[in-house]
């Protein structure tokens, strides 16, 4: 039985992104337990994207603080729910995340998740995904997991017994099933080359495959080794919904190191695109490399 942290060892890991790294296993393991007993509902406040807070984002990002804060190697910290990055030490470290992602689902008992990215800098402003030393997420479903790169492929740890145990020592996409994942629907009404990438899927019978939640959607893609998700811009979200810095960024890397790929939907690789502010919403892209080049073509045409 290999833990994580011992997996981390095994695989000669720098012992300071080691402990990062295990410090971030440890809160989402307090935070997989506070899903299962705690208030679901608002917490009487709003993010800086103008969106209510629910007790429960507030509650995760207070935990992954609480542990970032006691980890001397972390220098700085940014979390979705706070309006900027946060200097919490002297350590080269610095480590951004959504700690809730799919607060929508929660009271509705979907699976749900936390994103993170790892880098060594003093600042996320002026960074590229790319520059990401590891990237990891939770999935908060009927298990607990976490998938993680440290950039020489992608592993998945399942919660057992109060530890993080090996479940998945390769995880690959090998795109040998048809799946999508189609966000943002809603640009259908704009967009007429979405709607015809949707009926390329539908007559090409893909199988539909979409939660609501980045999360447990890509982790279902990068897990059965196929598929795509979109979330395209349109006009009433020029740059798309979803977050540079605390989501995209860290699920391309994963998704990369699987053997997929993560664009913009126009071209660009979602790791090379410069983090100009950390509220920075790009479109994207994102599953099989043949997925995507698909897409691209449909609605670049
Ligand atoms: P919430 O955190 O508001 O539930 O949004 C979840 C999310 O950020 C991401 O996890 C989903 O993929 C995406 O939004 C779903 O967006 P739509 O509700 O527009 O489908």
């Amino acid at each position: 039985m290999t833990t994580f942290c011992n997996f981390l060892e095994q695989k000669g890991i720098d012992s300071e992104l080691k402990s990062v790294l295990c410090s971030l296993k440890d809160s989402v393991k307090k935070i997989s337990e506070a899903i299962k007993t705690a208030d679901t509902g608002r917490a009487g406040s709003t993010n800086i994207y103008g969106e209510e807070q629910l007790a429960l984002d507030v509650l995760s990002d207070r935990i992954i603080q609480d542990e970032l804060k006691k980890n001397e190697v972390v220098g700085l910290l940014a979390s979705e729910e706070l309006p900027e990055e946060t200097k919490v030490g002297d350590g080269p470290y610095a480590v951004c995340y959504d700690p809730l992602d799919g607060s929508s689902l929660v009271d509705v008992n979907l699976a749900v998740g936390s994103i993170f990215g790892i880098y060594k800098a003093d600042t996320f402003i002026g960074r590229k995904g790319d520059e990401m030393l590891a990237s990891m997420f939770a999935v908060y479903g009927p298990r607990t997991t976490i998938v993680l790169t440290v950039k020489n492929g992608v592993v998945e740890f399942s919660l057992k017994d109060g530890n993080f145990v090996l479940s998945n020592d390769e995880v690959k996409i090998t795109n040998d099933k048809k799946m999508f994942a189609p966000g943002n629907l809603r640009a259908c009404k704009t967009e007429p080359n979405y709607v015809k990438l949707m009926e390329y899927w539908m007559k090409e019978q893909y199988t539909l495959r979409y939660s609501g939640g980045m999360v447990p959607d890509i982790n279902q893609i990068l897990l059965k080794g196929c598929g795509i998700f979109t979330y395209p811009a349109y006009p009433d979200a020029p740059n798309g919904k979803l977050r540079l810095l605390f989501e995209c960024a860290p699920m391309s890397l994963l998704m990369e190191q699987a053997g997929g790929k993560s664009t913009d939907s126009r071209g660009k690789r979602i790791l090379e695109i410069e983090i100009r502010e950390l509220s920075q919403r790009t479109p994207i892209f994102i599953g099989a490399t043949e997925e995507v080049d698909i897409a691209e073509k449909f609605i670049n045409t």
